[in-house]
């Protein structure tokens, strides 16, 4: 009943993730609101638009640049977001939205939008399930690939699936299945992520999805980062394998200790989003790149102290966390 119905959304974050989905949602019609971290951003966005390239194929998406407005993240010359939309959609990444937005979000308490959050590793449901106890917060996980090559071009590297859903107050991982939500914004959303050419679907295990993406980025995402390397390289070396195999055995040990539930084949799994997403550099490499912080707190930090509360310990995820977090100081 929805197709076609035009919807307004507020986008919070212009990485990859943020300016694909804006992207293709402006060009199916929607009114689309980016928030962006920086002036120049902003200033770039509203002078060239959003311009989406394919890796294999297409022509290249131009967005006409009048048709969506820009707002400001992290410099806080708005401290509040007027007026949400229909849904608000995060696509910070952890430490952006721990540090510099619960300001803003909790100006929203009265409004009691859909919050729809795309982050790796976990902890943020909870933040935002404290910071707004009235309003429907939503988990998403999308297996899309896009690279970022400038503040206004996004390279979609690869097809993916993008799944919503709720996740039980203060989630933990055993907890049981959400019913089917009859939240009429965020099936809207869905409705609306289709038309635009998303595979997107509602689910009722959203933990199931979250950890089996922790384990994924908990094993590709550190050692990309430390090693320089895109992700299929890491396949590329008896060594560099034992080296994930040695992180994947510790995390499944977490899992087991408490009671998440893994896939038998998780091993392969990881292996074949390496061969799949063999040329991306990982999002975490992408950080250290550009100096910023990057979510491994969020990532291998959670593992440890998930591990550690179960009374296990957790010594390669430990190291990880280090290390990646010491080359970001040093290099600052
Ligand atoms: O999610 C990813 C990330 O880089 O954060 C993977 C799946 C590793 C793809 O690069």
């Amino acid at each position: 009943m929805w197709q076609g119905a035009s919807m307004r959304i507020d986008i919070i974050g212009a990485g990859s993730l943020g300016l694909l989905l804006a992207g293709r949602l402006i060009s199916a019609g929607n009114e689309v609101r980016l928030w962006c971290r920086g002036r120049q951003q902003v200033h770039e966005l509203l002078r060239s638009g959003i311009n989406i390239s394919y890796e294999n194929e297409g022509t290249p998406i131009r967005m006409k640049s009048d048709l969506f407005h820009a707002g400001l993240v992290t410099e806080f010359t708005e401290t509040y977001l007027r007026e949400p939309g229909g849904c608000i959609v995060i696509t910070v990444k952890q430490n952006v939205l721990h540090h510099d937005l619960p300001g803003i979000l909790q100006s929203l308490r009265n409004e009691r939008p859909s919050i729809v959050c795309f982050q790796n590793g976990v902890g943020h449901i909870e933040l935002l399930q404290k910071l707004l106890p009235e309003s429907n917060i939503y988990a998403a996980v999308t297996t899309e690939g896009a690279k970022r090559k400038t503040l206004t071009e996004v390279i979609h590297a690869g097809k993916g699936e993008v799944w919503i859903g709720k996740v039980p107050p203060e989630a933990s991982p055993g907890a049981p299945l959400m019913e089917p939500q009859n939240d009429i914004e965020v099936i809207h959303l869905l409705e609306t992520l289709s038309v635009a050419g998303f595979s997107a679907f509602l689910s009722n295990d959203m933990n199931t999805m979250i950890y089996r993406k922790l384990l994924i980025n908990a094993v590709i995402n550190p050692l990309t980062a430390l090693w320089r390397i895109p992700n299929g390289e890491l396949l590329a070396s008896e060594e560099r394998i034992q080296v994930m195999r040695d992180l994947y055995n510790e995390a499944i040990a977490v899992y087991e200790a408490c009671d998440i539930p893994y896939e038998a084949d998780s091993w392969e799994v990881i292996a074949q989003v390496c061969r799949s997403t063999s040329g991306n550099t990982s999002s975490m490499l992408a950080d250290v790149l550009a100096g910023r912080a990057t979510e491994i707190r969020w990532i291998n930090g959670s593992l440890v102290e998930m591990g550690e509360r179960s009374g296990l310990a957790v010594p390669l995820h430990r190291i990880m966390c280090r290390l990646v977090e010491g080359m970001i100081a040093e290099e600052r």
